[in-house]
């Protein structure tokens, strides 16, 4: 990557987020207030795994993902979280029918991570609408072939980059046919949402699933930025909204931005939602986190490690004020790299350390084998391991003010506000805490099968809860 062109990007991008002399004078957003919660009402912090890619490709739609994979990934990092990939196509097979079995089994995969203590969001995925944008499936997934209109529109398939086939002619007509920016299939979104619908239906009643991420970086098509998020995104969400609290008044419902631009840090317009639901609204932001200048192919080193730092800083306070006008909790629903890369370490450890400063979940992607993931195509584990290895309190018993991980004193700090939902859980890492951890404040007890630490605190008051290998 030549320097020259990663800084006429990146001061474009500075400008268009804001970072010049107006970031100065606008207030920093505050960290995320509002917490998923478990079923004794304590605040979770996620930390997991997108699972999987693979999930896109496979006739059924189902990720080649075991249960034996599945107890790997908690006896090596912990995690408590999983962003698990479903299928429009998988599920709605023919127009307005459900493939029921597709539910079963993804419901069976449900069942290993509640078995476990696992909290699950399910996400539609899609990336190019759908793998009948070309008639090889060379790329895409996603959609149905049915919902799949292109008008004769080429989509070439000589690009060098999967984002690249965004730009085809055949695959912007699909999105304007979905949005209904052309007029005619207005009957593609209301298929979308009572899709959801059928799944809400299915797993409304399951603990283990908090809730559920509308669509993956929806694409406008023809009609990008704010004219996108608060016109037929903000419809598409209304109506998926409407038909999800329908069958199920408690599940979390996750938004996400556009995703060019605001993965890189750029503002989002994405507008408030009414829940229609009783009591406190459940409607969170669960954007995705690409630095630019890695995007352009450079490493996080030198140089443009101060400009993906700088990108981090904007990212941020732009997701914060988001968050701030939906009002909801916020996962940050992919972040990840090809960690052969010099710095790909630093860069997973300084993004874990963020969303942890700012009270924001996280599911990196992806938890498929290869240069990215956490073990190679033969299932030798890769440095993601040791850095998603990270201890994090599980479940707070009060609300977050702070969390914070101190690698070089090996202490991890926690302030919140105690009430009386419950003991606060910590994950504590056997190569930081080869024999458990000591608390503080309160009594604490060690599962050292789980790597655990229980900790029984006051139930009021302000609280800081430090803990410390023993
Ligand atoms: C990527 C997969 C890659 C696949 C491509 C297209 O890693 O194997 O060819 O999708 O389906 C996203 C997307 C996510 C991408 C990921 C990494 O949400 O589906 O996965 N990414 O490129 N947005 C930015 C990056």
């Amino acid at each position: 990557m030549k320097s020259a062109r990663l800084i006429t990007a990146v001061a474009v991008l500075a400008v268009l987020a804001g970072g010049g002399v107006a970031a100065a004078t606008r207030p920093t957003p505050k960290p995320v207030a509002r917490f998923v919660t478990d079923d004794q009402g304590r605040a979770l912090f996620l930390h997991g795994f997108n699972t999987a890619s693979s999930a896109k490709s496979t006739p059924d739609g189902l990720p080649t993902f075991t249960e034996a994979d599945l107890d790997r990934e908690y006896r090596d990092m912990g995690t408590n979280f999983v962003r698990f990939l479903i299928q429009w196509r998988a599920l709605e097979p023919t127009p307005g029918t459900y493939d029921t079995k597709y539910l079963d089994k993804v419901a069976e995969r449900v069942a290993w991570y509640a078995k476990r203590g696992y909290h699950v969001m399910l996400d539609m995925h899609q990336d190019l609408w759908g793998s009948d944008i070309t008639p090889g499936k060379a790329a895409g997934n996603g959609a149905p072939g049915w919902a799949t209109h292109l008008d004769g529109l080429p989509v070439s398939t000589d690009q060098p980059t999967w984002e690249m086939y965004y730009l085809e002619p055949g695959v912007i007509r699909a999105f304007d046919h979905f949005w209904n920016t052309t007029g005619d299939h207005p009957e593609l979104m209301d298929h979308y949402a009572k899709a959801w619908k059928a799944v809400a239906a299915r797993f409304k009643d399951d603990p283990a699933v908090i809730g559920y991420d509308l669509m993956n970086e929806p694409w406008g098509g023809s009609i990008q930025g704010a004219q996108f998020e608060t016109g037929p995104l903000a419809t598409l969400y209304r109506r998926s909204i409407a038909e999800i609290r329908s069958v199920d008044p408690d599940s979390w419902i996750f938004l996400e931005p556009q995703a060019v631009g605001v993965n890189w840090g750029l503002p989002s317009a994405l507008p408030h939602f009414d829940d229609p639901r009783d009591g406190q609204p459940r409607i969170g932001l669960a954007p995705h986190l690409y630095p630019l200048p890695l995007d352009l192919g450079d490493d996080y080193t030198a140089g443009s490690r101060r400009w993906t730092d700088r990108t981090l800083g904007w990212w941020r306070d732009n997701t914060l004020r988001t968050a701030e006008r939906v009002g909801g909790p916020v996962v940050l629903g992919e972040f990840g790299l090809d960690m052969s890369r010099p710095g790909s370490s630093d860069l997973v450890k300084r993004v874990l350390g963020l969303t942890d400063q700012v009270n924001m979940g996280r599911a990196y992607w992806s938890r498929d084998p290869g240069p990215w993931g956490p073990y190679d195509d033969r299932g030798k584990p890769g440095p993601l391991v040791a850095a998603m290895a990270r201890p994090y309190p599980r479940a707070v018993g009060g609300v977050p003010v702070s969390v914070a991980y101190d690698e070089k004193s090996r202490a991890l700090t926690l302030v919140f506000d105690a009430n009386e939902t419950g003991p606060t859980e910590i994950y504590l890492p056997a190569r930081d805490f080869p024999h458990g951890g000591q608390a503080s404040i309160g009594e604490a007890t060690w599962d050292a099968g789980r790597r655990v630490l229980t900790v029984k605190t006051k139930t009021a008051g302000r609280l800081t809860l430090t803990i410390t290998p023993r």
